[in-house]
């Protein structure tokens, strides 16, 4: 626990980041040789990373969240901000939001300040961070699908560029200009990855859209071990040995923070933090994965039924929010083959989760070590829910590692006679566990069902959420998060940025809900179109519909009040209400620039 504080409050130290040639450094063939700051050299040579784990935990399970009188010092400042964001992971995974997966931090957070029941994200990767970084709807930020281009007549689709535009500014951009340090420490894939040596775009880059420190990856997802496209501030960096991912983002932000209250101590931060865990691979180290040997045993079925009891007894849903199906395309528990590997393919994920809370716990200690717990607001979300991607020998991308970083040959798929977790393998959870995760919603990732695109948000933040401990019914949107952060930045959202005409951000501030406002946001109504996948949230009411079989585009309508989990369709017996949304649907879609799904060119 003292290294670990150490970690924390000294972790300034790192030695000079290795240096990898493009393209090499995302194809994992280079000679590994450089060092970087995240090996253990300020721990002493006698820890290990995975000793570090062991200990993280220990401290992570002490109560950190009464903070103390020194931190008042830094309340007469604006806030820090942090936004931190799992990626793939389900509402009802972490502890606070009835999972069984062990969340202390997240829990600590949650207890001391305010938990949403209605937030969204925009069901995938791209999109959720197009949104979340710009305040406005993906295709106005031009990201209508993911990082690929898409032509209509031969002509480029300004909202499918799958790359950020011009038209729009990231929320480091807008509080750089408002006087924060800017850092970010995490994934950010929302430009394309590919290239090579001097074609290697970059304009699009963390350090070129507003951030003074980066360290992470360009590309939306790969090894744990040794990440695709791994970058600090514009250059390759080599992950070196006894390297994980997770716990390099909580290390690398705890140290940027840490240079940036030494360099320029007057000056609040913003720190984005956007993990990749729990997104496949699976991969975590066997310590951690050990803690949850056996809690998988009882199967998804009773996992399920287990969530959706705890989560009404802890105030996350009401007895309204009735149990969606099994997955229809998954055998009861009883009948499943396979369990051993099947269970061994939840307790990866769960580790991955409390190795994320650890890494977040990491910046939390360095917070209150620093005097600046009181003053800064924590946002926690995830960028869309569990994904039921099933992975495949098959799978080709940069982001499927061919070898390890060692040089050892990677076996691509889900094979139940290998069991996850190592890096010599590439599985993913898969249906029947995305179906828990999402409990008891319908659908996963890619979807705009509430499987796909409810999020749970914790926001924390001593000074600034006075309604704390509970639970609010705002319904809140990723693009709330620019209007949040120009509000308690005192920052301006610019009408024009670098010469260019700039989008109005679409969200409102959440900070009146901070303080215990319980209006409904949104009576303009929330909007998502993703593959063709269509939803509008006004009100109560959402009407929504899913592009492929069987539902074939056919809109949906519920009563989220009454019908949480989207199991009773109106839509046949409302059907002047459907109309009304299906209008104001078609309106915002001719507003952002939404294509019908495939009616592209062909790539
Ligand atoms: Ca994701």
């Amino acid at each position: 626990m003292v290294l670990r504080s150490q970690a924390a409050a000294g972790g300034t130290t790192g030695t000079g980041p290795g240096r990898r040639a493009w393209p090499s450094a995302w194809q994992g063939s280079l000679a590994r040789s450089g060092g970087m700051m995240c090996r253990m050299s300020q721990f002493g040579s006698s820890f290990s990373r995975r000793d570090l784990l062991r200990m993280g935990a220990a401290a992570s399970a002490l109560p950190w969240a009464c903070s103390t009188s020194s931190q008042t010092e830094g309340a007469a400042k604006r806030p820090n901000i942090i936004v931190t964001m799992a990626d793939d992971m389900g509402f009802s995974d972490i502890g606070c939001y009835g999972g069984e997966i062990n969340t202390p931090v997240l829990d600590s957070l949650a207890a001391n300040g305010l938990r949403f029941r209605s937030f969204y994200n925009y069901a995938r990767c791209c999109p959720t961070r197009a949104s979340l970084v710009t305040g406005l709807y993906p295709h106005q930020a031009g990201v209508g699908h993911m990082m690929s281009e898409f032509r209509k007549d031969g002509e480029p689709i300004p909202s499918y560029m799958g790359n950020l535009n011009k038209s729009c500014v990231t929320f480091a951009e807008v509080l750089k200009s408002a006087g924060y340090t800017t850092l970010m420490s995490g994934k950010w894939h929302v430009t394309p990855a590919e290239g090579s040596g001097e074609k290697v775009d970059r304009s699009n880059w963390p350090m070129q859209r507003g951030f003074d420190k980066f360290f992470g990856t360009i590309h939306g997802a790969g090894s744990f071990y040794d990440p695709p496209s791994l970058t600090r501030g514009n250059e390759p960096e080599d992950p070196g040995p006894d390297f994980y991912y997770t716990t390099a983002i909580g290390e690398n932000a705890s140290q940027f923070i840490g240079e940036a209250l030494d360099e320029n101590p007057d000056a609040p931060f913003f720190l984005y933090m956007p993990f990749t865990s729990p997104h496949w691979p699976l991969h975590a180290p066997e310590e951690a994965i050990a803690k949850y040997k056996g809690r998988y045993d009882i199967g998804w079925d009773a996992l399920r039924e287990e969530r959706l009891q705890r989560m009404r007894e802890m105030g996350v849903l009401d007895g309204t929010a009735g149990m969606s199906d099994r997955d229809p395309s998954q055998v009861p528990w009883e009948e499943a083959p396979d369990k051993e590997w099947q269970a061994r393919r939840m307790e990866v994920y769960a580790a991955q989760i409390e190795l994320m809370d650890e890494a977040i716990g990491q910046v939390v200690d360095t917070l209150r070590e620093r005097g600046e717990l009181d003053n800064t607001l924590i946002l926690f979300l995830a960028d869309n829910g569990g994904c039921a991607e099933e992975a495949r020998e098959s799978w080709k991308a940069l982001h499927i590692p061919t070898e390890t970083y060692a040089g050892e040959p990677v076996a691509v798929g889900n094979n139940p006679e290998i069991m996850p977790g190592a890096e010599e393998d590439y599985q993913s959870y898969g249906i029947p566990w995305a179906n828990v995760s999402n409990t008891p919603f319908r659908y996963y990732k890619h979807y705009v069902h509430e499987g796909g695109i409810a999020s749970p948000l914790v926001a924390y933040w001593p000074a600034g959420v006075t309604s704390t401990g509970g639970w609010t019914d705002h319904v809140g949107h990723l693009i709330d998060i620019m209007a949040t952060c120009v509000d308690v930045g005192g920052a301006t959202y610019p009408e024009t940025y670098g010469g260019n005409a700039i989008e109005p951000m679409e969200g409102a501030s959440l900070a009146p809900v901070f303080t215990g406002d319980s209006a409904k946001g949104h009576p303009e109504g929330l909007y998502w179109e993703h593959e063709g996948n269509r939803a509008v949230r006004s009100g109560n009411w959402k009407l929504v519909s899913k592009w492929s079989q069987p539902e074939d585009g056919r809109w949906e309508l519920y009563d989220l009040e009454q019908d949480r989990s989207e199991l009773n369709d109106l839509a046949a017996e409302m059907p002047d209400k459907v109309a009304e949304l299906v209008g104001m649907w078609d309106a915002w879609a001719e507003r952002v620039g939404v294509i019908e799904w495939r009616s592209w060119d062909p790539r």
